[in-house]
């Protein structure tokens, strides 16, 4: 039972000041939301699915990666890679802000945050990771560039176009043969399956046919379907669909780096 407050003596006919109860203080102030550093992409639509499917409260702070905002002296002191996503939780570890780049770092961070979609148990775990990091150290970088090559690379470099457009292909293959026996690629819906999706979504962009990979087509359009991940995917950022790739400014903006 809830503790009473204590009347102490009343002198001078005063009622003297006594400990407020418990349930009277003043709920905690609400923290504000999770600022996400993101740009349409399959690396930003990583996160914004994670923070979707998790319920958390999030702002989305577009970072115009053709416009060079990536290298803003404010992005470089969350994100020094310059590159999307991350993001900054104003409720991070002991209550005090964190920010966090990297996809990978983000998702299990996000996963550790809230107990959702990145196991504890640690064979469990380990499965989710490894997936995990094939994603990052694998499909990530040679989708990549499978899409540097068909699709910006000024001139047709026909063995770059086929190293990677091969690589993508035996990739998929090995994801189908998984996903003929589970579900999802670590069992259960975790956040490798987050983290492969969005390279899937642009099969075509990489040539490759999802007819071939029919227990990755199952497995695609399962996620697809799923509501957190329809919002992730119709958040709009109109500058991006206005971004001219052939534009010599974006070119050099986005392909012409080198240490600064
Ligand atoms: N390993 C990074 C890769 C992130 C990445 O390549 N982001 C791209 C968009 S998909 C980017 O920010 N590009 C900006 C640039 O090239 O300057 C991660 O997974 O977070």
């Amino acid at each position: 039972m809830p503790r009473s407050p204590r009347k102490s003596s009343v002198k001078s006919g005063k009622v003297a000041k006594v400990a407020k109860p418990k349930s009277a203080k003043r709920p905690p102030r609400r923290k504000p939301p999770i600022k996400l550093y993101y740009w349409p992409t399959p690396n930003g639509w990583k996160i914004s699915i994670m923070l979707e499917e998790c319920g958390l409260p999030y702002v989305v702070r577009p970072i115009d990666i053709s416009k060079g905002e990536q290298f803003s002296p404010h992005f470089l002191a969350i994100s020094p890679n310059n590159r999307i996503p991350a993001i900054v939780d104003p409720d991070g570890p002991g209550g005090r802000p964190i920010a966090v780049f990297e996809s990978g770092a983000i998702l299990q961070y996000l996963g550790r945050k809230t107990g959702k979609f990145y196991p504890r148990e640690e064979r469990a775990r380990v499965a989710v990771d490894e997936w995990l990091f094939w994603q990052m150290g694998g499909l990530g970088p040679m989708a990549g560039q499978a899409n540097h090559f068909r699709n910006y690379a000024p001139e047709k470099v026909a063995y770059g176009i086929t190293r990677y457009t091969n690589e993508v292909n035996r990739l998929f293959g090995v994801m189908n043969t998984q996903l003929a026996v589970r579900e999802f690629l670590a069992g259960r819906y975790s956040i490798a399956d987050m983290a492969c999706v969005g390279w899937v979504r642009l099969a075509e962009r990489m040539e490759q046919d999802l007819a071939q990979f029919p227990h990755l087509k199952r497995w695609f359009e399962a996620i697809r379907a799923r509501p957190a991940v329809k919002r992730a995917f119709a958040i709009r950022v109109e500058a991006a669909s206005a971004v001219d790739m052939h534009d010599p400014k974006v070119r050099a903006i986005l392909f012409g780096q080198t240490a600064r």
